[in-house]
Protein backbone atom coordinates (compact mmCIF):
# COMPACT_ATOMS: atom_id res chain seq x y z
CA UNK A 1 0.00 0.00 0.00
CA UNK A 2 1.38 3.79 -0.81
CA UNK A 3 0.53 6.56 1.08
CA UNK A 4 0.81 10.15 -0.57
CA UNK A 5 0.19 12.57 1.41
CA UNK A 6 0.15 16.24 0.19
CA UNK A 7 0.94 18.37 2.86
CA UNK A 8 2.15 21.98 4.18
CA UNK A 9 3.67 20.89 6.90
CA UNK A 10 5.59 17.37 6.07
CA UNK A 11 7.57 17.27 9.41
CA UNK A 12 3.99 16.86 11.38
CA UNK A 13 4.67 13.15 9.77
CA UNK A 14 7.69 12.12 11.36
CA UNK A 15 6.20 10.32 14.25
CA UNK A 16 4.89 7.32 11.93
CA UNK A 17 8.55 6.54 12.09
CA UNK A 18 7.75 4.99 15.52
CA UNK A 19 6.56 1.40 16.67
CA UNK A 20 4.36 -0.44 14.50
CA UNK A 21 3.83 1.51 11.19
CA UNK A 22 7.72 2.37 11.58
CA UNK A 23 8.41 -0.93 11.40
CA UNK A 24 5.99 -1.88 8.84
CA UNK A 25 7.92 1.56 6.65
CA UNK A 26 10.99 -0.21 7.34
CA UNK A 27 9.80 -3.76 6.13
CA UNK A 28 8.47 -2.35 2.78
CA UNK A 29 4.98 -3.46 3.49
CA UNK A 30 3.51 0.01 3.58
CA UNK A 31 5.19 3.59 1.73
CA UNK A 32 4.50 6.66 2.79
CA UNK A 33 5.50 9.75 0.72
CA UNK A 34 5.26 13.51 1.65
CA UNK A 35 5.13 16.29 -0.38
CA UNK A 36 5.15 19.82 0.35
CA UNK A 37 2.51 21.56 -1.82
CA UNK A 38 5.20 25.06 -0.95
CA UNK A 39 7.18 23.48 -2.84
CA UNK A 40 5.10 24.03 -6.20
CA UNK A 41 4.31 27.70 -5.43
CA UNK A 42 5.53 29.62 -8.25
CA UNK A 43 5.59 33.15 -6.27
CA UNK A 44 9.01 34.03 -5.02
CA UNK A 45 8.64 34.02 -0.93
CA UNK A 46 6.99 30.39 -1.70
CA UNK A 47 3.18 32.19 -0.95
CA UNK A 48 0.63 29.28 -0.95
CA UNK A 49 -2.73 30.83 0.09
CA UNK A 50 -4.78 34.27 -0.21
CA UNK A 51 -7.45 36.03 1.03
CA UNK A 52 -10.95 34.43 0.23
CA UNK A 53 -12.92 36.36 -2.40
CA UNK A 54 -16.37 37.74 -0.99
CA UNK A 55 -14.02 38.07 2.15
CA UNK A 56 -13.80 37.45 5.30
CA UNK A 57 -11.27 36.20 8.15
CA UNK A 58 -8.13 34.28 7.38
CA UNK A 59 -6.38 32.68 4.17
CA UNK A 60 -7.96 30.19 1.75
CA UNK A 61 -4.95 27.80 -0.04
CA UNK A 62 -4.64 28.14 -3.40
CA UNK A 63 -5.84 25.73 -6.10
CA UNK A 64 -2.88 26.21 -8.70
CA UNK A 65 -0.35 25.21 -6.15
CA UNK A 66 -2.44 22.21 -4.98
CA UNK A 67 -3.12 20.99 -8.25
CA UNK A 68 0.38 21.30 -9.48
CA UNK A 69 1.76 19.21 -6.61
CA UNK A 70 -1.10 16.25 -6.79
CA UNK A 71 -0.05 16.33 -10.58
CA UNK A 72 3.72 15.83 -9.71
CA UNK A 73 2.19 12.58 -8.31
CA UNK A 74 -0.66 11.16 -9.81
CA UNK A 75 0.45 8.56 -11.59
CA UNK A 76 -2.15 5.48 -11.57
CA UNK A 77 -5.70 4.81 -10.33
CA UNK A 78 -4.76 6.36 -6.98
CA UNK A 79 -8.15 7.41 -4.98
CA UNK A 80 -7.74 11.01 -3.49
CA UNK A 81 -8.71 11.74 -0.34
CA UNK A 82 -9.59 15.03 1.33
CA UNK A 83 -9.32 15.72 5.12
CA UNK A 84 -12.07 17.50 6.76
CA UNK A 85 -14.98 18.14 9.29
CA UNK A 86 -17.12 18.34 6.22
CA UNK A 87 -16.59 14.26 5.14
CA UNK A 88 -18.12 11.16 5.96
CA UNK A 89 -17.24 10.18 9.45
CA UNK A 90 -14.28 7.38 9.39
CA UNK A 91 -15.33 4.20 10.82
CA UNK A 92 -13.83 0.70 10.85
CA UNK A 93 -15.55 -0.60 8.26
CA UNK A 94 -14.46 2.69 5.78
CA UNK A 95 -11.04 1.95 7.34
CA UNK A 96 -11.21 -2.04 6.07
CA UNK A 97 -12.68 -0.43 2.69
CA UNK A 98 -9.83 1.27 2.10
CA UNK A 99 -7.16 -1.18 3.17
CA UNK A 100 -7.98 -2.84 0.30
CA UNK A 101 -6.95 0.40 -2.39
CA UNK A 102 -3.10 0.25 -3.83
CA UNK A 103 -2.31 3.78 -3.81
CA UNK A 104 -4.39 6.76 -1.15
CA UNK A 105 -3.47 10.55 -2.00
CA UNK A 106 -4.23 12.29 1.22
CA UNK A 107 -4.63 16.38 0.96
CA UNK A 108 -4.12 17.63 3.78
CA UNK A 109 -5.79 21.80 4.35
CA UNK A 110 -4.85 24.25 6.85
CA UNK A 111 -6.15 27.77 7.27
CA UNK A 112 -9.89 28.18 6.00
CA UNK A 113 -9.21 25.16 3.79
CA UNK A 114 -8.09 24.88 -0.11
CA UNK A 115 -9.92 26.40 -2.72
CA UNK A 116 -12.70 24.37 -3.65
CA UNK A 117 -12.39 24.44 -7.92
CA UNK A 118 -9.28 21.90 -7.22
CA UNK A 119 -11.48 19.90 -4.67
CA UNK A 120 -14.04 19.63 -7.49
CA UNK A 121 -11.61 18.50 -9.80
CA UNK A 122 -9.22 15.85 -7.96
CA UNK A 123 -10.78 14.49 -4.45
CA UNK A 124 -12.60 11.34 -4.72
CA UNK A 125 -13.78 11.64 -1.15
CA UNK A 126 -14.05 13.81 1.91
CA UNK A 127 -13.77 12.31 4.81
CA UNK A 128 -13.67 13.89 8.80
CA UNK A 129 -11.87 11.25 11.58
CA UNK A 130 -14.66 13.31 13.86
CA UNK A 131 -17.07 16.08 14.69
CA UNK A 132 -14.07 18.72 16.53
CA UNK A 133 -11.94 21.23 14.48
CA UNK A 134 -8.43 20.83 14.49
CA UNK A 135 -5.70 23.05 13.12
CA UNK A 136 -5.16 21.25 9.84
CA UNK A 137 -5.30 17.77 7.87
CA UNK A 138 -2.33 16.45 8.93
CA UNK A 139 -3.26 14.37 12.23
CA UNK A 140 -6.34 13.23 10.68
CA UNK A 141 -4.51 11.61 7.85
CA UNK A 142 -1.97 9.91 10.22
CA UNK A 143 -5.09 8.36 12.13
CA UNK A 144 -6.14 7.29 8.91
CA UNK A 145 -2.65 5.71 7.83
CA UNK A 146 -2.40 4.30 10.92
CA UNK A 147 -6.00 2.52 11.07
CA UNK A 148 -5.34 1.17 7.35
CA UNK A 149 -1.97 0.18 7.52
CA UNK A 150 -2.95 -2.59 10.29
CA UNK A 151 -4.80 -4.32 7.62
CA UNK A 152 -1.88 -4.50 5.57
CA UNK A 153 -1.09 -8.47 5.38
CA UNK A 154 2.40 -8.56 7.74
CA UNK A 155 1.83 -5.13 10.21
CA UNK A 156 0.03 -7.13 12.99
CA UNK A 157 0.93 -10.35 13.83
CA UNK A 158 -2.19 -12.08 12.85
CA UNK A 159 -5.05 -13.01 14.87
CA UNK A 160 -5.23 -9.46 16.86
CA UNK A 161 -6.41 -7.81 13.51
CA UNK A 162 -9.80 -9.65 13.71
CA UNK A 163 -10.81 -10.82 16.97
CA UNK A 164 -10.71 -7.04 18.21
CA UNK A 165 -12.97 -4.01 18.97
CA UNK A 166 -15.60 -3.45 16.38
CA UNK A 167 -15.23 -6.27 14.29
CA UNK A 168 -17.38 -8.14 16.12
CA UNK A 169 -19.21 -4.71 16.97
CA UNK A 170 -18.48 -5.53 20.80
CA UNK A 171 -15.74 -3.63 22.67
CA UNK A 172 -12.40 -5.57 23.99
CA UNK A 173 -12.81 -7.62 27.10
CA UNK A 174 -10.35 -6.66 30.21
CA UNK A 175 -6.78 -7.32 29.72
CA UNK A 176 -4.63 -9.01 32.36
CA UNK A 177 -1.17 -9.79 33.11
CA UNK A 178 1.45 -10.20 35.46
CA UNK A 179 1.26 -9.90 38.93
CA UNK A 180 -1.55 -12.62 40.08
CA UNK A 181 -1.97 -9.80 42.78
CA UNK A 182 -1.55 -5.96 42.44
CA UNK A 183 -2.74 -3.82 45.50
CA UNK A 184 -4.87 -6.18 46.50
CA UNK A 185 -6.81 -7.18 43.31
CA UNK A 186 -6.46 -10.56 42.09
CA UNK A 187 -6.53 -11.86 38.57
CA UNK A 188 -9.48 -13.28 37.43
CA UNK A 189 -9.69 -17.29 38.37
CA UNK A 190 -10.85 -18.40 35.34
CA UNK A 191 -7.92 -16.81 33.39
CA UNK A 192 -5.31 -19.03 35.25
CA UNK A 193 -7.59 -22.09 35.26
CA UNK A 194 -6.58 -23.01 31.46
CA UNK A 195 -9.64 -24.10 30.83
CA UNK A 196 -9.60 -22.60 27.02
CA UNK A 197 -13.79 -23.07 26.30
CA UNK A 198 -14.56 -21.16 29.98
CA UNK A 199 -12.19 -18.22 29.04
CA UNK A 200 -13.55 -17.74 25.78
CA UNK A 201 -17.03 -17.42 27.15
CA UNK A 202 -16.04 -15.36 30.31
CA UNK A 203 -14.20 -13.10 27.58
CA UNK A 204 -17.39 -12.85 25.05
CA UNK A 205 -19.70 -12.18 28.51
CA UNK A 206 -17.42 -9.22 29.84
CA UNK A 207 -17.30 -7.65 25.88
CA UNK A 208 -20.90 -7.96 26.15
CA UNK A 209 -21.03 -6.23 30.27
CA UNK A 210 -18.43 -3.46 28.71
CA UNK A 211 -20.28 -2.76 25.22
CA UNK A 212 -23.52 -2.56 27.47
CA UNK A 213 -22.20 0.22 30.19
CA UNK A 214 -19.75 2.55 27.78
CA UNK A 215 -21.02 2.34 24.10
CA UNK A 216 -24.97 0.76 24.08
CA UNK A 217 -24.98 2.76 20.99
CA UNK A 218 -22.77 -0.40 19.41
CA UNK A 219 -24.76 -2.88 19.97
CA UNK A 220 -28.30 -1.27 18.33
CA UNK A 221 -27.11 -0.99 14.86
N1 LIG B 1 -11.48 15.52 10.36
N2 LIG B 1 -9.49 19.76 9.89
C1 LIG B 1 -9.11 20.37 7.53
C2 LIG B 1 -8.94 22.71 6.83
C3 LIG B 1 -10.34 23.02 6.42
C4 LIG B 1 -11.01 24.13 6.92
C5 LIG B 1 -12.31 24.39 6.53
C6 LIG B 1 -12.23 22.47 5.17
C7 LIG B 1 -12.89 23.57 5.63
C8 LIG B 1 -10.62 17.54 10.31
C9 LIG B 1 -11.44 16.64 11.04
C10 LIG B 1 -10.29 18.94 10.68
C11 LIG B 1 -9.24 21.13 10.29
C12 LIG B 1 -8.83 19.38 8.65
C13 LIG B 1 -9.51 22.11 9.15
N3 LIG B 1 -10.97 22.20 5.54
N4 LIG B 1 -10.22 16.89 9.23
N5 LIG B 1 -8.80 21.73 7.94
N6 LIG B 1 -12.07 16.86 12.19
O1 LIG B 1 -10.75 19.37 11.71
O2 LIG B 1 -10.74 15.66 9.24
Amino acid sequence: MKFDVLTLFPEMFSSLNESIIGKAIGKGLIEVNLTNIRDFSKNKHKKVDDTPYGGGAGMVIRPDVVYDAYSSIKNDDAKVIYLSPQGSLLNQDKVKELSKEKHLILICGHYEGIDQRVLDEIVDEEISIGDYVLTGGELPAMVLIDSVSRYIEGVLNEESVEEESFSNRLLEYPQYTRPEEFRGKKVPEVLISGHHENIKKWRYEKSLEVTKKKRPDLLDL
